[in-house]
C-alpha cells in the first residue's frame, strides 16, 4: 500500500527536530560550518577584550591611598592606533571572505540533468508544491529522492508566493529563502539520509501563520518512484463515494480544489487529488483521520482559526458523503 510506504518513511530518519546544528544536506552543512568559524572568532575577539577589560579594571581600581589627582594622560599613538584599525579590518576581510564563498558556492551551485524540479507556492496558510517533471501537484508534504553524494540527485526548488511573503525554512537541509509575490528565488537540497524533516514557514503572513508547517519527506529512489507513480495516477472511484463526489462537485468545493480527472480545477485551495497520501491536513495542523476531515469539513476555523476555507454547513449526510469521498482519493 502506498499510503502505509509514505506513512513509513515518516516515522524512519533521524529525529524530528528541525535543528541547524544537525545539519542532512550540503547546502545547510555549508552554513553549518560557516556559522561554526564565524562563532570562533567572535569568541576570541570576546575573550581578548573581556580579559582586557578585567585586567585594566582590576589592576587601575581605585585604592585608599589614591590622590584625587587625574593620572597623567598620553595622547596619540600611532602603534596603538594603527593595531586596533588593522585587526578589525583584516578579521572582518576574513569574515567576508569565509561568507562570500559559502554564498557563491550555494547559489551557484551546477544541477546535474537529473535534479528534480520542484515549484513550491506559499499560500495563507499552506504550501503548494508543483513537480513540472512529472506533471502532478501536491500539498503540505514535500517528497524528494535521498541524493548520494557519489551520485547525486539533488532537488531544485523554485519558490513563489500566491498573496503574501512567506519563508522556506527546514534548517536541517538549506538556508532560509523567502518566497515574494511576482518574484522567483531558488534554492536546492539534497538530503543525504532518508527521513522526515521538518521546518516552518518563517515570515510572519498572517493568523494561521504559526500553522504553516514544512514536512520535507526524504525518500529511497524506490519509494520516490512510487510515491510520484501513485500522484500521476487519478483516483479511483467506487460505487460508495460517489455521493460524495456528487456533493463536492455541485458545491464550492470544486471552486476551491483541484481533483484531478474530475471537474474540480479550483486553485485557491490545496489539490486534493491524493490527498490520502499525506500524513497531515492543514499544512500539520492536525493528523489526517476520518474524524478530523469530518470536524474540518464541518469547521475549518476548529483546527485552524483564521484559515481561509469557510465552513460549508452542511448536513450530516452530506458532510459524511463527501469525507467518504475524500477518504477515497488515495
Ligand atoms: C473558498 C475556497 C474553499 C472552499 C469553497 C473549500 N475549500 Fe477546502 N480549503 C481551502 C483552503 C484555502 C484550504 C487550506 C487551508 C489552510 O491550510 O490554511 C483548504 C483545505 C482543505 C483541505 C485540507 C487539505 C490539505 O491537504 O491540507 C480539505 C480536505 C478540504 N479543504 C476540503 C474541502 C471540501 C470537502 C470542501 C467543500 C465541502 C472545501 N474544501 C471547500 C479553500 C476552500
Ligand atoms: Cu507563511
Amino acid at each position: 500500500m502506498a499510503c502505509g510506504a509514505t506513512l513509513s518513511a515518516a516515522a524512519a530518519g533521524p529525529s524530528p527536530t528541525p535543528s541547524l546544528l544537525n545539519p542532512a544536506s550540503t547546502p545547510a552543512h555549508d552554513i553549518y560550518h560557516l556559522s561554526l568559524f564565524v562563532i570562533a572568532i567572535c569568541l576570541g575577539i570576546f575573550i581578548v577584550v573581556f580579559s582586557l577589560i578585567v585586567y585594566a579594571a582590576v589592576k587601575y581600581r581605585k585604592r585608599p591611598t589614591d590622590d584625587d589627582h587625574e593620572p597623567p594622560q598620553i595622547y596619540g599613538s600611532n602603534q596603538v592606533e594603527l593595531a586596533w584599525t588593522v585587526i578589525p579590518i583584516l578579521i572582518v576581510v576574513v569574515l567576508f571572505l569565509a561568507a562570500a564563498r559559502v554564498i557563491h558556492a550555494v547559489e551557484d551551485a551546477q544541477f546535474p540533468p537529473n535534479a528534480i524540479e520542484v515549484t513550491a507556492v506559499g499560500h495563507q496558510f499552506w504550501w503548494e508544491f508543483q513537480y513540472p517533471g512529472y506533471g502532478f501537484v501536491t500539498a503540505n508534504e514535500l517528497h524528494v529522492p535521498v541524493s548520494n553524494p557519489a551520485h547525486p540527485t539533488p532537488t531544485h526548488i523554485v519558490l513563489l508566493s500566491a498573496d503574501t511573503d512567506h519563508s522556506f525554512w527546514v534548517p536541517q537541509l538549506a538556508g532560509k529563502i523567502d518566497l515574494i509575490p511576482n518574484r522567483r528565488n531558488e534554492m536546492w537540497i539534497d538530503p543525504h539520509d532518508v527521513g522526515h524533516y521538518v521546518g516552518q514557514c518563517a515570515q510572519y503572513c498572517g493568523t494561521q501563520h504559526a500553522k504553516m508547517l514544512l514536512n520535507v519527506m526524504v525518500d529511497s529512489p524506490e519509494d520516490f518512484e512510487k510515491w510520484t507513480q501513485q500522484q500521476k495516477t487519478p483516483a479511483v472511484m467506487s460505487d460508495q463515494v460517489v455521493a460524495g463526489r456528487k456533493v463536492f462537485e455541485t458545491n464550492a468545493c470544486m471552486n476551491c480544489h483541484t481533483i484531478t480527472g474530475t471537474i474540480a480545477n479550483g486553485k485557491f485551495g490545496p489539490d486534493l487529488t491524493h490527498l490520502m497520501s499525506r500524513t497531515t491536513i492543514a499544512s500539520g495542523a492536525a493528523p489526517n483521520t476520518q474524524q478530523n476531515l469530518l470536524l474540518w469539513v464541518k469547521e475549518p476555523d476548529a483546527i485552524k482559526p483564521g484559515c481561509l476555507m469557510p465552513a460549508m454547513q452542511f448536513d450530516e449526510q452530506d458532510t459524511n458523503a463527501v469525507v467518504a469521498y475524500l477518504m477515497s482519493l488515495h
